[in-house]
């Protein structure tokens, strides 16, 4: 039996002042592409339940016309079994737009059931949905039966102490075959059978690297697979820059560094020092041919000697700058300690 685990796909998402116009239009329709190539994936290759864990649109930007498109590519899904529980972002209430749009008989969302049996397979599916956007809390109490495989679904946090609490111990104990998690953007492994599969794209540059889902199967044991299918990702990349360094080695570096990730989200950090950062900055906005790179200016300006001699020609650092200026070293360590005293740091 193979099943599907996806979360956090936030359809809708608005991207306010993170992005340009333009790249935050098309990131919003990705995310639908990428829902889109789930349910493409789920039918290609057979797969018999497909889990959604909450987070799968954002209830502040979401509109009629978005939930009908989200249940019409649910709905090509014929074979099938699909499982929804709603998190903090799409949590249900009476006035959720999950119940206003109709969802084929395979797809199941969880109000008030408890769990759903899947006799044929042989697995009870049990979960919560949240039903408001804060303090959500339900006790970990389910009717495991052991005549069936048994997954749990919930959105919840393990290891902090904010939104759903999941206690790692407490999920040990519940005596499930398989327990699914959302909420916790970066996917990760719990437990041997516990696990998120984190968002679906990334959202932001706090979520670098591959995304997708998780390929479960059960044989005699759990097996677990990532499937990437991000279609694009965000990168962090870092250049240090030393004074030996012109604008043309700075270049080639980052050129080196954005090697294959044209198509990506890229931010770059600038860390070390150069002479002139502003004019830096100015040759590297220039930079064309990536979907889209920002640059983050964490250089510190190096200190011109010559600038710094002739403004204190007459006081004590002026001195120290013509006794020394044969000696680099001696030279430059002293005259940042003098400098630092004269600024009062
Ligand atoms: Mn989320």
């Amino acid at each position: 039996m193979k099943f599907v685990h996806a979360s956090d796909i936030h359809l809708g998402r608005f991207y306010k002042g993170e992005l340009p116009l333009e790249i935050a239009k098309k990131r919003r329709e990705e995310l639908w592409n990428s829902f889109e190539n789930l349910i493409n994936f789920c039918i290609k290759e057979s797969i018999e339940i497909l889990l959604l864990t909450g987070d799968l649109y954002e209830k502040e930007y979401f509109t009629l016309s978005d939930i009908d498109r989200f249940s019409d590519i649910l709905n090509k899904l014929k074979t099938t079994e699909v499982f929804i529980i709603a998190g903090n972002h799409d949590y249900l209430d009476e006035k959720s737009l999950y119940n206003k749009t109709k969802f084929n008989n395979n797809i199941h969302l969880f109000k008030k059931e408890k769990y759903f049996d899947l006799e044929q397979l042989g697995v009870r599916i049990h979960g919560f949905s949240w039903d408001k956007d804060k303090n959500y809390s339900r006790e970990l109490k389910f009717d495991i039966n052991k005549n069936y495989r048994n997954i749990i679904l919930l959105h919840g946090s393990v290891g902090t102490d904010d939104y759903f609490p999941l206690n790692v111990k407490s999920l040990e104990n519940l005596d499930a075959d398989y327990i699914g998690l959302g909420h916790i953007h970066l996917r990760q492994k719990v437990l041997d059978n516990v696990y998120y599969p984190g968002s679906l794209e990334g959202l932001n540059f706090k979520e670098v690297g591959n995304k997708g889902f998780i390929l479960g199967s059960f044989k005699e044991e759990l097996y677990i697979e990532y499937i990437n299918t991000n279609i694009r990702k965000y990168n962090k990349i870092e250049i240090n820059i030393n004074k030996d360094m012109n604008i043309n080695d700075i270049q080639n570096d980052l050129f080196k560094k954005l090697e294959n990730k044209e198509n990506d989200l890229n931010r770059i950090y600038l860390k070390g020092e150069f002479e002139n950062p502003d004019y830096l900055m100015e040759v590297l906005d220039n930079i064309s041919g990536y979907f889209y790179i920002e640059f983050k200016n964490e250089l510190e300006k190096s200190i011109s000697i010559e600038e710094i001699y002739i403004e204190n020609k007459d006081n004590l650092i002026g001195k120290f700058i013509d006794r020394t200026k044969d000696d680099k070293d001696v030279l430059e360590i002293g005259l940042k300690a003098l400098l630092e005293a004269k600024n009062g740091n």
